[in-house]
């Protein structure tokens, strides 16, 4: 796959709001927030999404959302409640082809997404 925006941002060849960091994943805040807690957690390692997801990647892709339920805490969004999306594709809105998962909360949410 060809290199994306995340890929300089885990580089730090661009600047970003992170919030978390560790072997494998590095989280930080989303550049367009759709609600008021809008955090984007991504794997070290790049592919495109779900649909590009190897069996050798099932321990990093939960890993992701421990990390996602972790931030939750730290932002108290497990006393209302939150949502953690993966877009997969076009149809699902993705537009940065490297996995990431949007964790979301601080506002009600509706369903089903637009
Ligand atoms: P998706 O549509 O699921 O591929 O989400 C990509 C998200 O990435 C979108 O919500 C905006 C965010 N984003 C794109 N470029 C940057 C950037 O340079 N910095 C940050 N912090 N977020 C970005």
């Amino acid at each position: 796959m060809s290199e994306t925006i995340f890929t300089k941002i885990l580089r730090k060849e661009i600047p970003a709001d992170l919030v978390h960091e560790d072997e494998q994943c590095i989280a930080f805040r989303d550049i367009n927030p759709q609600a008021p807690v809008h955090i984007l957690i991504i794997p070290r390692k790049a592919f495109e999404n779900i649909d590009a997801m190897q069996d050798e990647d099932e321990q990093l892709v939960g890993h992701l959302f421990s990390v996602a339920r972790d931030i939750a805490r730290t932002f108290h969004l497990d006393e209302t409640g939150y949502r953690c999306v993966i877009n997969n594709g076009s149809n699902a809105g993705q537009t940065v082809f490297h996995l990431h998962v949007h964790l979301l909360g601080g506002r009600a949410m509706n369903w089903p997404p637009g």
